[in-house]
């Protein structure tokens, strides 16, 4: 079965503990060790907590039985788990500031709420800071600390690229559409999300359980990176199409120039009129261009393209899991378990 997410969410105040505990340490003054706590709770829970949650999910598939929420084993995996949630929230945080975003997970970004403004900076190296206070404090000891270690930094840096190819591909004063392509757009998702959204959690996963070889690494990254492509792309495609109140935020990427996959899809079925209201709407500070943009995608009927994309995808997805060596203890139900938590969603 897999963990819940109120099992999930049980652990956190032991980490917040932890944290706390570490900031003592120093003597940090009370008004900081408040905001911390704060901004901590703010920033990491609420969420779906999918990629926090897979770390168990996966670790008990692979060690073929269920975690007991209360017991320590559960504790160590989803430790690992909210780890990723913590790198998930100082991303977030950022992203939320350089993408001027206005809600996130149904509430005010943090860096909108009142007082916060630019300390929202520092919160978010604080959230970063955090994973490798409570790597070190719990995983000092284990064989795979160094590989866990390596892999975050690792993870991380590529997230940083996809982020700035994200930022440099949307400049907020000069549209061009020609500067748009799906090479583009696939370089942009695979970093900045497929690695820290999909093989992060499997990777570590592999090495709580001790079964990281090259070669079930290398899996699944062939797997999850597809995987990750394909759920950004429903990100974007969620962006303009969801209702925010389910979505639990309002999307920006027209009016942010974003490269996604919805604009790439749409410049290739555009007539010369079509594109025209393209350059002269997409890409602005303003609610009625973004409307007409939004409005086109309807009359190109991206919406029924998406889901006929989206079959396609996850056939080929299907195939790649089907044909997954499980010889070296990987197991196919890992990558039908992710891939079921996101087929279809809506939020
Ligand atoms: C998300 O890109 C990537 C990271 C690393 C946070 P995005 O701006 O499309 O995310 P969201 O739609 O959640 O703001
Ligand atoms: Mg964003
Ligand atoms: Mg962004
Ligand atoms: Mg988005």
């Amino acid at each position: 079965m897999p963990t819940t997410l109120k099992e999930f969410e049980g652990v956190w105040p032991r980490i917040v503990a932890d944290l706390e505990g570490h900031c003592k340490h120093y003597k940090l003054p009370q008004q900081s060790l408040d905001w911390f706590v704060k901004q901590l709770n703010y920033n990491s829970v609420g969420g779906k907590c999918n990629r926090g949650m897979s770390v168990v999910d996966t670790a008990s598939i692979l060690a073929d039985k269920d975690l007991e929420p209360s017991s320590e084993e559960y504790f160590r995996a989803a430790l690992l788990g909210w780890m990723i949630e913590l790198l998930q929230a100082f991303f977030l945080v950022s992203d939320d500031i350089m993408d001027s975003s206005k809600t996130r997970r149904g509430s005010p970004c943090w860096y909108l709420v009142p007082q916060v403004g630019m300390i929202a900076i520092n919160d978010a190296f604080m959230l970063e800071s955090s994973i490798y206070v409570l790597l070190k404090k719990h995983y000092r000891q284990e064989k795979s600390y160094v590989d866990m270690l390596e892999l975050f930094h690792e993870v991380t840096f590529q997230t940083e690229l996809g982020q700035l190819c994200d930022l440099l591909t949307a400049p907020e004063d000069h549209v061009d559409l020609d500067n748009f392509s799906l090479e583009k757009f696939t370089f942009i998702v695979i970093f900045k999300t497929a690695y820290y959204s999909f093989y992060l959690p499997v990777a570590l996963a592999l090495h709580y359980v001790g079964a990281a070889t090259p070669k079930n690494l290398q899996t699944s990254l062939d797997i999850l990176i597809p995987m990750g492509e394909y759920f950004q792309a429903q990100d974007d495609y969620l962006d303009a199409f969801a209702d925010p109140k389910v979505l639990g935020k309002i999307g920006t990427d027209i009016q942010d120039n974003k490269c996604s996959w919805l604009i790439n899809q749409a410049l290739r079925k555009v007539n010369p009129e079509q594109r025209k209201l393209l350059e002269e709407n997409y890409g602005q500070k303003d609610g009625e261009k973004e409307a007409k943009v939004k409005e086109l995608y309807h009359d190109l009927k991206l919406a029924d393209f998406y889901e006929q994309w989206e079959e396609e995808r996850v056939a080929e997805l299907r195939e790649k899991i089907a044909n997954v060596d499980e010889s070296e203890g990987l197991k196919k139900e890992v990558f039908e378990a992710f891939l079921k938590k996101i087929y279809k969603r809506s939020k």
